[in-house]
């Protein structure tokens, strides 16, 4: 880990310890990532004695976070996102709370020295290739204490879920991550000619990650509203179990339902093209799936045949005006999802097509619309409803500069 990263988690967990209040209230992420990334910090505040009361995002949105800064004196952590929105935070923040920001997305700097953005991007690392959200907790529960390197198998399983590989293999930081789980006897690393299977060694069974990451991602996106998550945290610390199973078949059912009537609708012509884009609009026929559906769906729909490749492609989708635990909430806003196909991928790559990370995030913003997670291939922000079209033209004047 990069000097400056581990003196800045040092400082941070010197601040945790002085930190009158034993309790912390921890935001994360619904994906694989994001949960693991929970389940790891939980589970680390927890032995150092202090209460935790988990909260599970699909974002940061600056409704949630206008609430949460109305408090003073608290403990306040954010994991998988937020690194981005730091001066944001660190604004609604004004030294009233200690906060923390483990995420591994692209970051800006804190601006209030109470709000410690601990993200690798700010110490030279590639978030979309380094290191992981549950690698960066898992390297901070360390530091915090070194008897939590039994959490390292939890890290691995988030590492392989987020799917950043080189030539088939975790790179830097989580392959490290994974090769302590391989030290430690619980996970076995599989070589064959395009890279590296990694295998869970579980009181059960062997189990690959990519198989229990893609679990965690259904419990986590697919159950948002149906307490996937909390599901999906007890999954990341005990292991599967015949309820959770269980769940998780009744949520794909779900999703394949809903997933196979938007590709008829598309089929149908319900699809728009502009020059670089191509981009639909789901409204609210995804619920009562969690808003993170329309990534997926991207991301099932370019592979499909007949898929114009050579094109970014966006979907939309109404944000429903509820976060599960959080109380009343209104937003009034869609999401909109982002993928690079193959071709695009491949020119975003070598430099030729602009990353989603850059045009996306300033057209939202030149439409008032909101940021945080966005990487160069993966990419999504919320606007107000009824400003989709005006989004799209908006991007399509960016990349015709
Ligand atoms: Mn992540």
């Amino acid at each position: 880990m990069p000097t400056q990263l581990l003196e800045a988690m040092q400082k941070a967990i010197r601040e945790v310890n002085k930190w009158p209040e034993k309790a912390v209230q921890l935001f994360h992420h619904n994906d694989s990532d994001g949960l693991t990334s929970g389940a790891i910090l939980t589970c680390a505040f927890e032995r150092k004695g202090f209460e935790v009361r988990r909260l599970c995002l699909e974002k940061p949105y600056p409704a949630v976070l206008k609430k949460v800064f109305e408090q003073e004196g608290k403990l306040i952590v954010f994991t998988d996102f937020a690194g981005r929105i730091a001066p944001l935070i660190s604004e609604l923040n004004s030294g009233k709370n200690l906060t923390l920001i483990l995420d591994h997305h692209k970051a800006n700097p804190s601006t209030d020295p109470m709000v410690y953005n601990l993200d690798p991007e700010l110490f030279g690392l590639k978030g979309d290739l380094d290191i992981t959200a549950s690698t960066t907790c898992y390297l901070f529960a360390k530091t915090m204490d070194p008897a939590n390197r039994d959490l390292a198998y939890i890290a691995t399983i988030g590492a392989v879920g987020d799917q950043f590989f080189l030539d088939g293999r975790l790179a830097t930081q989580n392959r490290e991550v994974a090769l302590e789980t391989q030290r430690q006897g619980l996970l076995e690393i599989k070589e064959h000619d395009r890279g590296e299977d990694y295998i869970l060694l579980t009181p059960k069974g062997p189990m690959p990650c990519d198989e229990l990451g893609f679990y965690l991602d259904t419990l986590g996106a697919a159950g948002y509203y149906q307490n996937g998550p909390d599901m999906g945290i007890k999954v990341c610390l005990e292991g599967r179990t015949p309820e959770s199973d269980q769940m998780l078949e009744k949520l794909r059912d779900i999703q394949t339902g809903i997933f196979e009537d938007q590709i008829k609708r598309i089929r149908q012509g319900e699809i728009k093209h502009t020059e670089h884009l191509q981009w639909f609009h789901v409204q609210e026929r995804f619920d009562p799936m969690g808003v993170k559906m329309i990534g997926a769906f991207c991301d099932m729909y370019k592979e499909t045949e007949g898929f114009d490749s050579h094109k970014y492609i966006a979907g939309f989708q109404v944000i429903p005006n509820k976060i599960p635990g959080f109380g009343p909430i209104t937003f009034d806003e869609v999401k909109i999802s982002m993928r690079a196909p193959v071709f695009v991928e491949e020119e975003i790559r070598v430099g030729r097509m602009p990353g989603l990370d850059t045009f996306l995030p300033e057209a939202t913003g030149n439409l008032g619309g909101f940021s945080d997670a966005c990487h160069s291939l993966t990419a999504a922000t919320t606007l107000a409803i009824g400003k989709e079209e005006a989004l799209i033209a908006e991007m399509e004047k960016i990349l015709g500069r």
